[in-house]
């Protein structure tokens, strides 16, 4: 198995750095607020709803929410996050008490941010669902990039393709086929309607007892879906603009919601384009999963898989073992990482 590759010393440095940085601006030192020793209660446990820049929701054994400091100590925290904190005697600011520190996580869903290295987009999560839909296009390169984003960190995906309302029975076969492959590889996939309710109760019974997380470009109706699963979560949608064909109301947090029946359910921002750049190319092809029981079988060890002679992966492909359309999109995503490099000038951005 390829080894992911860890940051350099150099970019960790800058990732510290930044991060200071912004913790001084002088807009987040307005809400600084101080409690004494003596004004704080007991270490209790506690679970990250969402997080904002300095401070985050905290929910207590009760259920009931607390927006905190976060201590300096406390290391990086997301959404998902088991913590131990405290809290104050009274509400300073808004604040109500202070994070210590976080447990150790069970998994985590990173991408790479261009500038402050891999970002942890949530903790603790069972399942992914990869959020298509029609309108924006369905693309099977985006919900590939989410694949292999999600078999890299081991967290089992989801494909989920949303808005099926829009399409006419032509279009229904059209689609069915597009996703036949990734049922032939063994994902589980799911067609529905947020608005209409068709495969809404699959979705349901698929979400009981986990701690899943939605994610997919914006627009595709990730907070929509939600509402339609939990009546009660009221998030906000947006209005697919026409220009765009993005969402206009977006989630800009991820944030975490119980459902009455158990579980948790994530919803997480959009991204434009999930990031893979932190991933090397064999790690990339590991991530396809139906490469994997052909890697090492091509002819020359440094095989790239293109027209490599002697390359058993476009064998595959030849003998309808492994589908063309994944294979350009693996190609694809190779490109992407050569004409798509982050900015590794020392200070270069910010
Ligand atoms: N036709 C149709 N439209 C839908 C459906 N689900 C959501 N939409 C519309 O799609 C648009 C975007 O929905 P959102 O739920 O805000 O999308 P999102 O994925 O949360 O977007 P971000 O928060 O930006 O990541 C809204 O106009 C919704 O009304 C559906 O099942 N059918
Ligand atoms: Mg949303
Ligand atoms: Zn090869």
């Amino acid at each position: 198995m390829a080894k992911k590759k860890k940051l350099t010393k150099g970019q960790q440095r800058r990732v510290s750095s930044n991060q200071r940085k912004r913790l001084s601006t002088s807009k987040e030192k307005q809400v600084q607020v101080q409690w004494q020793a003596d004004q704080l209660g007991q270490q209790e446990d506690g679970l990250i709803i969402s997080r904002y820049g300095q401070h985050a929701d905290v929910e207590d054994h009760q259920g009931q929410v607390f927006r905190c400091n976060i201590r300096r100590t406390a290391g990086s925290l997301v959404t998902g996050d088991k913590v131990v904190w405290r809290r104050g005697n009274e509400v300073l600011s808004g604040i109500s008490g202070v994070i210590e520190a976080v447990h150790p996580r069970t998994s985590e869903l990173t991408r790479p941010d261009f500038y402050d290295g891999i970002k942890v987009v949530a903790a603790n999560i069972d399942q992914i669902f990869i959020v298509s839909s029609i309108v924006p296009a369905f693309s099977t390169q985006i919900v590939d990039r989410y694949l292999v984003a999600a078999e890299d960190v081991g967290i089992k995906p989801i494909i989920v393709l949303n808005k099926i309302d829009l399409l006419d029975e032509e279009g229904m076969e059209l689609l069915d086929e597009m996703l036949q492959p990734y049922r032939d590889i063994g994902y589980q996939v799911i067609m529905l309607s947020s608005h209409r309710g068709d495969g809404v109760d699959e979705l349901n019974d698929m979400l009981k007892d986990k701690v899943s997380i939605f994610v997919g470009q914006s627009g595709v109706g990730k907070s929509s879906l939600i509402n339609a699963l939990m009546p009660n979560a009221e998030l906000q949608v947006g209005d697919v603009s026409d220009n765009s064909g993005l969402g206009m109301h977006t989630t800009t947090t991820a944030k975490l919601l119980h459902f009455k029946h158990g579980g948790d359910l994530i919803d997480s921002p959009g991204v434009r384009e999930f990031g893979l750049w932190h991933l090397d190319p064999e790690r990339i092809a590991w991530c396809f999963i139906e490469f994997r029981e052909f890697l090492g079988g091509c002819k020359f060890r440094d095989c790239k898989h293109r027209d490599d002679p002697g390359c058993i992966l476009a064998q595959a492909v030849e003998d309808d073992k492994i589908d063309i359309e994944r294979f350009e999109n693996y190609h694809r995503i190779l490109d992407s990482l050569e004409n798509n490099k982050p900015n590794r000038h020392p200070g270069g951005a910010n």
